[in-house]
């Protein structure tokens, strides 16, 4: 539903959330259970999130589709079968779209609404919150659900405009099909989203040309159809799936290995490893205890994935050319289905801009600082402004007027309590948002948990008459220091990568993700509620702080 000019109509409402996709959707589903009056407010014109824009060729998911899906409902876990080990981005909206029919979500939907600004008084303890086409909302709760990796990067290259064929950003994929036949395609970015659409593309162009910068250790997806059988079984465990994927650590039923990869002889290590190379998925990455946490260890990883690019990728010089250095599993790592294969067809050339970096985007190309490349398409799969990108597209301020973008130095200082809630910002909830693990992990899995949290927490206030909670400073200083320790005890921060908010020029550099593991994360937050909210305060409906 197209929204109209409704500049001077202020809409009441007990709850905004931002966003239709996973988090928006069932967070709407639970405040309109509670018989909270709520409306979802999204930029796109349906449901889905980043699964309604993420349409490129090749897309797909890498956490196995029984697991990536709601576990609130048994009704809708057994009413939806998945087709496949990984599903396709077609077959996940679709899913999305199930749900929102299902439990009638749409109607309290605004689609193609994107929001402006959502500034708190402190007088009336209520959210002001403006659309982009003048509306204004006034709003008890304000919820954000825009996803963790939802703000396109588009690298600022001179000559973009100049261009004279079409490029995308996988992000911001269009709805209707891309042809590729007989085009000259160039792709820049080999992260997910490349290694994803690479082999895709290469498959109908008439000739590809990958702009690496960082190289890539990707392991086979080994992708398959589901047996109805399979998918029965996995109807029946409901409950079972449940328990296990909600304790675990990652949002997956797979225990990850207690032992340690220097344990076992270089025999034994290359036939774990094997295995999990013939198993396929993120088995590799849950082999050993320690990949992620000592570089020797992490070593034997990294090594053993070079030497199967090296044996699949026909040219040795391509194969080196592939081969990456940095610690295996410190940028997302990622699962593929023929990426390392796609280097052995004629039509696909590799070019290493780390070598020779892009200089500018042409009327005709690409060019490096040593070629020339004519292209008719640009695929950029450059990634995403992650953790805060969309937070700091809205204009969000809190008490005193201070806005959210200001409180953490441009993101320099992002500190939150349990990446739920910041101080200075009551009424104010993060569906995953920064210092909470999402991203490490099977993301419905982490989003259910914050949502019930949330709805949890919602629940106190009314029961107790209290007008809002806020996060205290103290108790977010302590998350923040806690999130950072841990982060610096394991090999994540010695990468440069999205998570570390090094692929954004100028960015600041933080590991803004809590590693500490889904199940302990969850443990704390429940514990956190049991204490009558423990490190937040309450203001009351006669507006004093308790
Ligand atoms: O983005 P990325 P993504 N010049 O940031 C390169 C999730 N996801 O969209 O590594 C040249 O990982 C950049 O190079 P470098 C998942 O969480 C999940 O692929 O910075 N190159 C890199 O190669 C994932 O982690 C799924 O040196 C430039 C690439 O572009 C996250 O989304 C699927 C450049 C960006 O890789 C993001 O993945 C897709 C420049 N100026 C995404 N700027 C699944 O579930 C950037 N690059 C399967």
């Amino acid at each position: 539903m197209p929204s109209t000019k409704k500049e001077n109509q202020v809409t009441t409402l007990d709850a905004v959330v931002i966003g239709a996709g996973f988090s928006g959707l069932y967070m709407l589903y639970r405040l309109r259970e509670a018989g909270l009056s709520t409306r979802a407010y999204e930029a796109a014109g349906g449901v889905g999130g980043v699964w309604y824009w993420n349409h490129y060729p090749g897309a797909r998911c890498d956490s196995e589709s029984i697991y990536y899906n709601y576990t609130f409902s048994e009704e809708l876990y057994k009413e939806w079968s998945w087709t496949s080990r990984y599903p396709e981005q077609p077959e996940i909206l679709r899913y999305l779209n199930f749900v929102a029919d299902k439990f009638d979500l749409r109607k309290d939907i605004q689609f193609q609404t994107r929001i402006k600004s959502a500034h708190y008084d402190e007088s009336s303890n209520r959210w002001m919150i403006r659309t982009e086409d003048g509306e204004s909302i006034s709003a008890t709760y304000f919820i954000t659900g825009v996803g963790c990796i939802s703000t396109a990067n588009i690298p600022n290259m001179k000559g973009l405009d100049n261009f004279k064929g079409d490029w995308y950003h996988t992000g911001h994929w269009p709805h209707e099909k891309v042809d590729f036949t007989g085009k000259r395609v160039g792709i820049i970015g080999t992260g997910s989203s490349g290694v994803q659409a690479i082999p895709v593309i290469a498959k109908e162009a008439a000739h590809l040309t990958v702009f690496q910068r960082t190289p890539q250790y990707t392991v086979p997806a080994r992708n398959h159809p589901y047996t109805k059988e399979y998918i029965q079984q996995a109807k029946e465990n409901f409950h079972e799936i449940k328990k296990t994927i909600r304790a675990s650590l990652a949002g997956l039923p797979t225990p990850p290995s207690d032992r340690s990869a220097l344990e076992d002889s270089p025999e034994v290590r290359q036939q774990v490893f094997e295995e999990a190379w013939k198993e396929g998925g993120p088995a590799i990455l849950f082999s050993y205890a320690d990949l992620l946490a000592n570089e020797d260890a992490n070593e034997t990883v990294s090594a053993f994935i070079r030497s199967k690019i090296h044996e699949i990728v026909e040219d040795p010089e391509t194969a080196e050319k592939l081969s990456p250095t940095y610690y295996y599993g410190t940028k997302r790592a990622i699962i593929d289905t023929d990426y390392f294969e796609t280097y052995n067809r004629p039509n696909v050339s590799l070019v290493d801009v780390k070598k020779a970096p892009i200089q500018e985007i042409t009327a005709q190309g690409i060019r490096t600082t040593d070629a020339e490349y004519d292209l008719d398409v640009i695929v950029f799969a450059t990634g995403y402004d992650g953790m805060t990108g969309s937070l700091f597209k809205m204009d969000i301020r809190g008490k005193d007027d201070v806005s959210l973008k200001d409180k953490w130095e441009n993101g320099s200082a992002v500190s939150t309590y349990l990446g739920i809630a910041t101080a200075g910002f009551p009424n104010m909830f993060m569906i995953t948002g920064p210092e909470s693990p999402s991203v490490l992990g099977n993301m419905p899995v982490a989003i259910e948990q914050h949502v019930e949290w949330v709805m949890d927490c919602i629940q106190y206030l009314r029961k107790h008459d209290m007008a809002a909670i806020e996060a205290n400073a103290d108790a977010e200083q302590a998350w923040s220091k806690h999130c950072r320790e841990l982060a610096d005890m394991t090999l994540y921060t010695k990468t440069e990568s999205w998570y570390t908010g090094a692929n954004i020029e100028g960015k600041a550099r933080g590991f803004q993700i809590y590693v500490g593991g889904y199940g302990p994360y969850r443990d704390r937050c429940t514990e956190v509620a049991a204490k009558g909210y423990e490190g937040f305060s309450f203001i009351t409906a006669a507006n004093t702080v308790v």
